[in-house]
């Protein structure tokens, strides 16, 4: 328990704790049978992971770590929630391990498969942590990575306002979004960023539920954190409620001697706790008589219990006493944020309660036996779902059938889709950077008045400004629920900005924290599952920044979140900016992450053309299993991440043909076609496209037929070229990917050179396609500062290294103009 000492102590009674209201007649009638369900969820849960490892064969001899003592400590809160507190429009983010308390409860409720528990942890089974697109009982968010499903949570209250302030959904009833986390998750930074920006953001309707077992994986916590956290959490304007005594012991502490016990429990280390729930009655009863026995009343207080009772007495923390969460749960009559800070036992009910290395502890069978025992569960009958209840089992159903949380019909919802042009207008300037036409694209968008740019909704760290959102943040305004002027504009200051706040305003400005960007793109890009209302949300960020949210963002992904990521400037193409701001892994991020379509365009024509394809992309329906077919996500959709950079580069001046739009969203195009005794090919992406246009001339005339390949994205270049193998090895032998249909002409003995300003091997691939000599030029070290011309030459990324590559890999007369750049 908190080491705070008594005087604190005294503080934590009263207020902090939950005020005890008399259960209602209904509770009442019901709490019998939510004691069922306890022993139900507790029993499924760990039956669940034992069959998993003892049962079902388990040949890779992995143990199912992690879930047993951890489900455990959750159980009697999540019964409380989901069979008594939970309205359908509530959203829960469930803690990681206690995935098979969560598949247990829905298993109950008749939204999950015997099946697919009998199979967890195994192919296409229940999975080991709740994952929206993995499982089929309807995850509202998945978690996995702690921190992250906590945060999103607090986002999606977020969106949930932003949604409701623009008009939409009003048709529903507002849900609180809810956290179940584990102690530990609380040392995760990305938790303490979005209470800060939750804090800026006016957060309402959302709830964390914090298993305060004292435990984290290797080992018992330190003590007093709960009085940090309830500072930290008062300071940011919310609720916290400290559920930390059962009703057994609030009975016990009424009794003659009962304020000493409660000194006692509130004095105890956690670690000597846990040692004692681990003991169990005898040596509670050993430790309570030599500390605070008096021969009176305190040692009567003990003496009257039995072992067991003693034990139970002890173990009986609010966290597992239903009446005093539930008190908790419905003592909250406002909309404020909430921390509920509940004593738990990790473990509880099961015989490594509260041993410190009982994280990954299992049961053995033997262990099993005696639970079944407890539980009066038949061999052969472990799956039943009323089996071994003392209620019969008609009641038990008819109260399920009035459980609120599952009487909401389907919980993930539809929106329709928002048309998108095939193009978007923009006006290029002779001289431009993908992220000025960036800038442009959007200005015109806000301009109009098209349900597209309505639903829209932008987002940036602190670099609004700097990533060139601010002509559209000047027509759409910032987004708050309380409107607030520009005082700059209304004491009539000359600004380039208008920074006025609204509730119909489309941009979110955030703190610099990346993570939280993030995040909320994440709960942005939920909003037509979670509120039925479609958001196209577009984030902005420097690139070098994605890898600060890089977990963030592939949680995002996993839950198959629907954004469009904006990531600009980038490369040592930022030349004066140094190396601190200069990426370089960046683009393999592009082709590695799965459910981020990358592009890298060079002109703001094929910027246009990506924009207007990623606002329909994002939009696909992602249901169906991904499959070699749709290996691109062209039916099944996906986000998008764009990099772009602030280099003005010279624009072509040609028609936008249908053709060269798919070949841009494709993945490249030739920009000069290869000759028959193509000699070379240069393979450029992004803003060394001058370098690689210049060396391709200069190489011209001595070597023969050089093509200039424009790489739009080589990520999806790189995923349709796998996609070919895989249906070719599928029999479908006339398969062809986009690159093997470029590179078709192409002579065996030519040299592929490839250039972009990031690391090389995310072009490396190319030789491989048609088997050709292949020279990848990039970045491979830190940058710094310099010119632009000074950088690439330094990094080898310049026309003269493009021309000196090409030399090298198709050897032939010397290059003349090499000399001269
Ligand atoms: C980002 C991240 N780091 C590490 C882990 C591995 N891990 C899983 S649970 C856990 C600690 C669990 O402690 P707590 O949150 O208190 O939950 P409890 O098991 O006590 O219920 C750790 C370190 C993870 N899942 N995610
Ligand atoms: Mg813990």
């Amino acid at each position: 328990m908190g080491h705070a000492g008594a005087a604190a102590d005294a503080g934590l009674t009263g207020e902090t704790l939950t005020k005890h209201m008399m259960p209602s007649p209904s509770l009442t009638r019901d709490l019998p049978i939510l004691a069922e369900l306890e022993r139900k969820v507790l029993w499924l849960a760990s039956w669940t992971i034992h069959h998993a490892n003892h049962v079902r064969e388990n040949t890779d001899g992995l143990k199912v770590g992690g879930h047993q003592a951890s489900s455990a400590s959750l159980a009697t809160i999540m019964t409380a929630l989901y069979f008594h507190s939970l309205r359908p429009a509530d959203r829960v983010a469930v803690k990681p391990h206690a995935a098979p308390n969560f598949h247990a409860i829905q298993y109950l409720l008749g939204r999950q498969s015997r099946d697919k528990l009998e199979n967890f942890r195994g192919y296409k089974g229940a999975q080991s942590y709740p994952s929206r697109t993995k499982d089929a009982d309807d995850v509202d968010f998945s978690t996995g990575s702690v921190g992250l499903g906590v945060a999103q949570t607090l986002f999606a209250s977020l969106t949930q306002d932003y949604v409701r302030a623009h008009g939409w959904g009003a048709d529903r009833p507002e849900g609180r979004m809810i956290a179940l986390l584990g102690d530990a998750e609380l040392d995760e930074g990305n938790i303490f960023e979005a209470i800060l920006e939750g804090w800026k953001q006016g957060l309402r309707n959302c709830w964390w539920i914090v298993d305060y077992n004292r435990q984290s994986l290797d080992a018992v916590v330190r003590e007093g954190l709960w009085e940090r956290y309830q500072s930290l959490f008062r300071n940011f304007g919310w609720d916290v409620v400290v559920v930390k005594y059962g009703s057994l012991q609030q009975a016990a502490f009424a009794e003659p001697g009962g304020e000493v016990l409660r000194q006692w429990i509130d004095r105890c280390p956690n670690q000597l706790y846990s040692a004692l729930v681990f003991q169990g009655g005898a040596a509670w009863r050993k430790r309570l008589l030599d500390e605070i026995g008096d021969q009176g009343p305190v040692t009567q207080l003990i003496e009257r219990r039995s072992d067991d009772e003693l034990a139970q007495l002890m173990n009986n923390l609010g966290g597992h006493d239903l009446a005093a969460i539930i008190d908790a749960f419905d003592g909250i009559d406002h909309e404020r944020p909430v921390c509920f800070i509940a004593y738990t036992i990790k473990g509880y009910g099961l015989p490594f309660a509260g041993h410190k290395d009982n994280h990954a502890g299992l049961m053995t069978p033997a262990q099993m036996e005696t639970l079944r025992a407890a539980m009066n569960i038949r061999p052969g009958h472990e799956w039943d779902r009323f089996e071994g209840l003392r209620q019969p089992a008609e009641k038990i159903q008819a109260f399920l059938d009035r459980v609120s949380f599952a009487r909401g019909g389907e919980r993930r919802l539809q929106a329709p889709r928002i048309d998108v042009p095939a193009e978007l207008a923009v006006t290029l300037q002779s001289q431009m950077s993908t992220q000025l036409g960036f800038g442009a694209l959007l200005n015109e968008l806000a301009r109009g008045t098209t349900p597209l740019a309505a639903r829209i909704v932008t987002a940036s760290p602190d670099v609004t400004v700097s990533t060139s959102l601010g002509p559209w943040v000047n027509r759409r305004k910032l987004f708050a629920r309380e409107a607030l002027a520009d005082t700059f504009k209304s004491e009539r200051i000359p600004s380039t900005f208008n920074w006025e706040f609204s509730p119909a305003g489309q941009h979110i400005e955030l703190g610099i924290a990346e993570m939280n960007l993030f995040a909320l793109l994440s709960a942005l890009g939920l909003s037509h599952a979670i509120n039925g209302e479609r958001l196209l949300p577009i984030g902005t960020l420097y690139d070098p920044f994605i890898a600060r949210g890089l977990d963030a963002l592939n949680y995002a992904c996993y839950q198959d979140a629907r954004f469009i990521l904006v990531a600009t400037p980038s490369g040592i193409t930022l030349a004066p900016e140094g190396g601190a701001h200069q990426s370089i892994v960046e683009p393999l991020i592009g082709i590695g992450q799965d459910g981020l379509a990358a592009f890298e365009p060079a002109f703001v024509d094929e910027l246009a053309v990506i924009l207007a394809f990623a606002l329909d992309y994002i939009q696909r329906d992602g249901g169906g299993e991904l499959s070699e077919r749709n290996w691109l996500r062209d039916e099944t959709g996906g986000s998008v991440y764009l990099r772009l950079s602030t280099r003005p580069i010279e624009q072509i001046k040609r028609e936008m043909t249908a053709e060269l739009r798919q070949a841009i969203v494709d993945g490249a195009y030739w920009l000069r076609k290869p000759g028959p005794n193509c000699q070379v090919v240069v393979a450029y992406t992004g803003a060394v496209a001058p370098e690689a246009i210049q060396a391709v001339g200069l190489m011209a005339e001595d070597r023969r037929d050089v093509g200039l390949l424009a790489v739009t994205s080589a990520d999806r270049l790189n995923a349709g070229w796998a996609a070919a193998w895989r249906a070719r090895e599928r029999g479908l032998v006339q398969a062809r990917s986009h690159i093997e249909r470029l590179f078709a002409g192409l002579p065996r003995h030519c040299g592929i050179v490839s250039v972009l300003d990031g690391h090389p091997a995310t072009l490396a691939w190319l030789g491989a396609v048609e088997g050709h000599r292949m020279r990848p030029l990039g970045v491979e070290h830190f940058g710094q500062t310099g010119s632009i011309a000074e950088l690439y030459r330094h990094y080898g990324i310049d026309t003269h290294a493009i021309i000196a590559a090409a030399e090298a890999i198709a050897p032939g007369r010397p290059i003349r103009h090499l000399g001269v750049v």
